[in-house]
């Protein structure tokens, strides 16, 4: 027999009741699936973001491939690009220290078996194309965080390879009682600068050597610092949008725009930081890359790189330089102009009346709260460059402020030491496919391999 369900017969009472019922049903599925929904958004965005983030490892460049960090500088390429075996070689402290990293641990180089040709080696993994000396001081002259992790790096003459794939052993001192220090380039003199005749702030040649202009489509667009023969340092502002190099050219040795007579430079490449953003203000820094090396000839000359973990304090004096406008708003100046500035803290420059926060680790603010003078449209990319020991280090690359000279909002940097690890990456990425050998002339040269 068929079964038929005879619906009871209701009251507006019990089909109230009945709604309300499944109104409540129809409420607690929602809400069981709205949990279910952020659970499993939660999970899914927690995995990737630990993936992305690479936790307790080493992530290959800005892609998503993570390695063990103990694969880091360990001889073998591991990263897709070789990233890993990149960044193994820095110089730090102000004794231009040298050190080596195997494993993610940073070690100073003793001077027991060292000798020219790893001198050039480690100069070469710097990104250099020169090396100049090797010097060995005392290990008690140097700042105390190098004293520990040591290493000796003993290699046949024969070999030529990056340092971290020599057998290196650690210690806990080194026997000669001396670390290596290394100086790869002449850079950071003036020695066509006669420090007598300084008039107000126009410049003298020779006095910024390292001074550039860069022109896009043959007008000053933004200054840069020479750093190599090769390479120029610049914002990353400057390029952004505009990395066709055919369109650029670089002036050199000039103190006067238009360019009379002044070495005028084609580029091959232009770099600028990956993760700049061009409504940030991070990441602010670019590479141009020369098709010719520059000769230099004491009108043009590079300034030195800082060293890994050299701090610029609060008060020292540096100078800012370039050919840009004279007040905020204003046209590109026809001379090249320069002033001398005090470098702020970050400290100072995040205070509420100032820039209130926005200086991050990749900025060095330097100039006066109480305004007057500044870098200005048109200077960025060139150098903020001071005085050490009587050499002229790079400190910072002019990257943005409020107005111009303006009370309060003093110019803001990129700060080179900060930067110093991906100049160096990829000055070395590009570095010659060559061997090192000495040659007649008492230098090293870099002969390319076919
Ligand atoms: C610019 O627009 C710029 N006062 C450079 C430096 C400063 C401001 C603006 C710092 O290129």
């Amino acid at each position: 027999m068929p079964v038929t369900k005879v619906q009871p017969f209701m009251t507006e009472d019990d089909l109230d009741k009945k709604w309300k019922k499944r109104l409540l049903a129809h409420r607690m599925e929602l809400i069981i699936a709205t949990c279910i929904i952020v659970v499993v958004t939660l999970a899914l965005g927690i995995g990737l973001g630990v993936g992305l983030s690479c936790v307790g490892k080493f992530r290959c460049g800005f892609s998503s491939q993570c390695i063990r960090s103990s694969a880091q500088c360990d001889g073998e390429v591991d990263c897709g690009n070789g990233e890993d075996e990149l960044g193994c070689v820095r110089l730090s402290g102000r004794s231009s220290v040298l050190q080596v990293q195997r494993g993610g641990v940073w070690r100073t180089v003793c001077s027991e078996d060292w000798n020219n040709l790893l001198g050039a080696s480690a100069c070469k993994q710097l990104g250099y194309t020169s090396y100049v000396e090797s010097f060995f001081i005392p290990l008690t002259a140097i700042e105390e965080r190098l004293q520990y992790n040591l290493v000796s790096i003993n290699l046949s003459q024969s070999q030529i390879i990056k340092l971290q794939n020599a057998p290196t052993f650690s210690k806990t001192q080194c026997t000669s009682g001396k670390v290596t220090t290394l100086k790869c380039l002449e850079c950071g003199f003036r020695p066509k600068y006669a420090t007598r005749i300084v008039g107000g702030n126009l410049s003298r040649p020779g006095q910024f050597p390292w001074q550039v202009s860069l022109h896009f489509s043959s007008e000053h667009l933004c200054g840069g610092s020479i750093i190599t023969s090769l390479w120029i340092v610049t914002a990353a502002h400057c390029v952004f949008g505009f990395t066709d190099p055919s369109m650029w050219t670089i002036h050199v040795g000039q103190t006067e725009q238009p360019v009379h007579g002044a070495q005028s430079l084609a580029v091959e490449q232009i770099i600028y930081h990956t993760r700049y953003r061009p409504k940030g203000l991070d990441y602010d820094i670019a590479l141009m890359k020369l098709t010719k090396p520059l000769v230099f000839n004491g009108f043009v000359e590079p300034i030195c790189l800082p060293n890994y973990g050299e701090e610029f304090e609060e008060g020292t004096m540096c100078w800012i330089s370039g050919w840009g406008a004279t007040e905020d708003e204003g046209e590109t100046s026809v001379f090249l102009r320069s002033a001398m500035v005090p470098i702020l803290s970050t400290k100072t420059c995040n205070q509420p009346e100032v820039y209130q926060g926005l200086i991050s680790p990749w900025m060095i603010c330097a100039g006066y709260l109480e305004g007057g003078t500044d870098s200005c449209q048109g200077d960025s990319g060139g150098p903020l460059a001071c005085e050490d020991t009587s050499r002229w280090k790079l400190v910072g690359a002019t990257s943005w402020g409020i107005g111009c000279a303006i009370r309060n909002k003093p110019g803001v940097y990129t700060r080179i030491t900060h930067s110093l690890s991906w100049i160096r990456q990829q000055m070395e990425v590009s570095a010659c496919y060559c061997t090192i050998q000495y040659n007649s002339n008492e230098t090293w040269i870099y002969s390319t391999l076919e």
